[in-house]
């Protein structure tokens, strides 16, 4: 195979081949060639069975040969080690960003910060009453103050229960308190892991594992969510922003050809908001458009990668550029004028990247500094004047662009937006907003089940060729399929995420639901953080059942014909989410390999032990029809224990069918 059939390979997706070509004419190395250098990788790592935790180390454990590390930690403590140390870097980094929002609607609400508001009234009462705050008589500015303290206040809180675990059904609840792993706050059950796995602490995985649970809830039920409600409440509720009359799902396109060859192009990447929002406003600014025309560009055209890509897709219809390993590629077009960098899933390699065309890298959190790349802080205090700064930069810098390569006309339509209030809405209508819909058609057969397939891309497998088979082949059995992250970028460039979708690609159950409704068969819900959607909507699932005994689901999300994958993850972020939809009570499935193969006690554990104990665990499966089929057959128990079975063949999605779809 020559070198260049090696590098199309990388990629499921035709427009980030064509890019990926352009690269190696121009001999510019990209993300796939440094994961070729990598490999074969580290046995080790691989397992987890490295310990670098002491000075006496680093310690490896080759099994029957070298058993023990120098204190004498076995393979179980060290794989569960560095296990829950991933679980803890994921749940810093979605609470870090939950900690962020939660200081500047403290400030939003105070008037301190110029640009942002309190817009979603009707959510703000809602978390308030979580909170038990009052709002009776008092001004949304007054409520929303008292609603961010008490926010803020739970990630320094050191006992009791942070409040959001009261969201979660009664029974899940239960578990969670009979097995002490309720987190009491969200920095305290970090914390706590670093503390149990420095040398010489914590050596029993099992213990190990149950302070991983406790953190990894502190994230989903905590940080994450804390960032999901206050980003909704200040910038709007995705499909249900504050009036009635604007109610609806937005209309945008993916993938790279979302560029414009005649105007300023500006990527925003990673994970925060507060940025993104105020460069959305900005770039409106009549004095930025007159700005851009004075260096020969029609305008100025937003687009985003990553998270924040989601984030402002979902709120304003920003067009998505495309998904973590699309980053570079968005370089190589050598039509964009800045990428503006916030936190989280940034490649150091944009910084070199840079350097070969006219991209400007711009930096822009005291937390996440490149070198090579122009820091401008963002001040929240002054946010338009700093995104105007910023798009100043991107505009000035559009003369110098030299030949581009955008991949016109190959961009995707989507409709995304689809917040659990909104999905509320859309099922039961204005005045009887609810999920009773979704419960019914699931016990009468039309839809399976509701699988959440999240999560990253990841180089060591071929960029969405997980995601995408995956997800084809579970709406085509009927299962409701709701997404966040770079797999709903995925699925959108797939075409997955339009309403004619479901006519084309979804069983016939699932198809008629969909179209009665007006909704395509796969669901876009926002970023990594609004993973705690997909929790309250399953949630919602379980009370609808408690409202009406007939929609009855369970008593639990683990009664649920539901499951979770996340079929080309990659990062620590990814294991914290999906370790707490398994202490949720959720079934889930991740793609490529798992991190604690060189214990089989620890594994066993949580693919195993853990239904018993959480009601929820974990499996791994990199080829993407075993796992549609780990899900399906995973739905179908789930039903039968429900009593809501029905003869059904497994619909196996091939090749075959595949090409007949292209054809018609
Ligand atoms: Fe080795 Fe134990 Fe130190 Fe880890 S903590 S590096 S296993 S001596
Ligand atoms: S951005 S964590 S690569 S989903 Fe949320 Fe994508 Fe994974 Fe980052």
């Amino acid at each position: 195979m020559s070198n260049s059939e090696e590098r199309e390979e990388k990629s499921f997706d035709s427009v980030s081949q064509g890019l990926i070509r352009a690269a190696q004419t121009a001999d510019i190395e990209l993300v796939w060639d440094r994961a070729s250098a990598q490999t074969p990788h580290c046995r080790f790592g691989v397992d987890g069975l490295c310990c670098r935790l002491c000075s006496m180390g680093p310690c490896r454990i080759i099994p029957g040969r070298r058993d023990h590390g120098v204190c004498g930690a076995t393979a179980d403590t060290i794989v569960a080690r560095n296990f829950v140390r991933m679980i803890a870097g994921g749940a810093a980094a979605h609470s870090d960003h939950g900690r962020a929002v939660a200081i500047n609607f403290i400030k939003a609400a105070r008037g301190e910060v110029p640009g942002y508001e309190i817009k979603d009234e009707e959510k703000l009462k809602k978390v308030a009453d979580v909170y038990e705050i009052e709002t009776e008589g008092r001004t949304k500015e007054e409520i929303a103050e008292d609603v961010g303290n008490a926010a803020l206040q739970e990630f320094g809180q050191q006992m009791g229960e942070i409040k959001f675990i009261s969201r979660a059904p009664e029974k899940r609840q239960q578990i969670w308190r009979e097995l002490g792993v309720v987190p009491r706050g969200i920095d305290r059950e970090i914390v706590e892991i670093m503390h149990r796995t420095h040398m010489g602490v914590d050596q029993d995985y099992e213990n190990l594992m149950l302070q991983g649970t406790r953190a990894a809830l502190a994230d989903g039920w905590g940080g994450s969510m804390i960032a999901t409600e206050l980003q909704d409440i200040m910038f709007g509720t995705p499909g249900q922003p504050w009036s009635d009359s604007n109610r609806q799902a937005l209309r945008s396109q993916v993938n790279l050809g979302v560029l414009a060859e005649d105007k300023v192009n500006i990527v925003v990447h990673g994970h925060e908001p507060l940025l993104s929002e105020m460069i959305v406003v900005a770039a409106g600014d009549p004095e930025m458009l007159e700005l851009a025309e004075k260096v020969g560009a029609k305008g100025i055209n937003l687009a985003g990668i990553c998270c924040t890509a989601n984030e402002v897709l979902i709120r304003h219809g920003i067009p998505l550029a495309g998904n973590f390993l699309q980053q570079e590629l968005a370089l190589v077009t050598g039509a964009v004028e800045a990428m503006v960098v916030d936190v989280q899933c940034v490649m150091e390699s944009l910084s070199q990247l840079s350097e070969c065309y006219h991209t400007k890298l711009i930096t822009t959190s005291e937390k996440a500094k490149i070198p090579g790349a122009v820091h401008m802080h963002f001040d929240e205090e002054d946010a338009i004047n700093s995104a105007k700064a910023i798009i100043r930069t991107a505009i000035e810098n559009y003369p110098n662009r030299g030949e581009v390569n955008i991949p016109e006309g190959e961009e995707t339509e989507l409709i995304a937006g689809f917040s659990h209030e909104y999905v509320n809405y859309m099922l039961g209508g204005t005045f009887r907003g609810s999920y009773w819909p979704l419960n019914s058609n699931i016990i009468d057969g039309r839809i399976r089940g509701v699988a959440g397939v999240v999560g990253c891309n990841n180089a060591c497998v071929v960029l969405d060729s997980v995601h995408v088979p995956l997800i084809e082949e579970l709406i085509a059995n009927d299962v409701l399929v709701v997404q966040t992250g770079c797999s709903a970028i995925t699925a959108a460039k797939a075409g997955l995420m339009q309403p004619e979708t479901a006519a084309l690609k979804a069983g016939p159950g699932l198809a008629e639901v969909c179209e009665a409704v007006g909704i395509p068969p796969v669901l876009h819900a926002g970023s990594c953080v609004d993973n705690s959607r997909i929790l309250i909507a399953l949630t919602e699932m379980v009370n609808v059942g408690k409202q009406n005994s007939r929609l009855s689901l369970g008593d639990d999300i683990s009664d649920l014909p539901a499951a979770g994958a996340a079929p080309e993850w990659m990062s620590e972020k990814a294991i914290s989410i999906g370790h707490y939809f398994v202490a949720s009570g959720v079934y889930t499935v991740f793609g490529v390999r798992f991190p604690t193969t060189g214990s089989k006690a620890l594994t066993d554990l949580l693919f195993k032990g853990y239904e018993n104990i959480l009601g929820g665990m974990w499996a791994c499966e990199p080829d993407p029809s075993k796992m549609a089929g780990l899900i399906i057959d995973h739905i179908d128990k789930k039903r039968k224990a429900l009593g809501i079975e029905g003869a059904r063949e497994r619909v196996l999605y091939d090749m075959e069918m595949r090409r007949q779809l292209e054809v018609e």
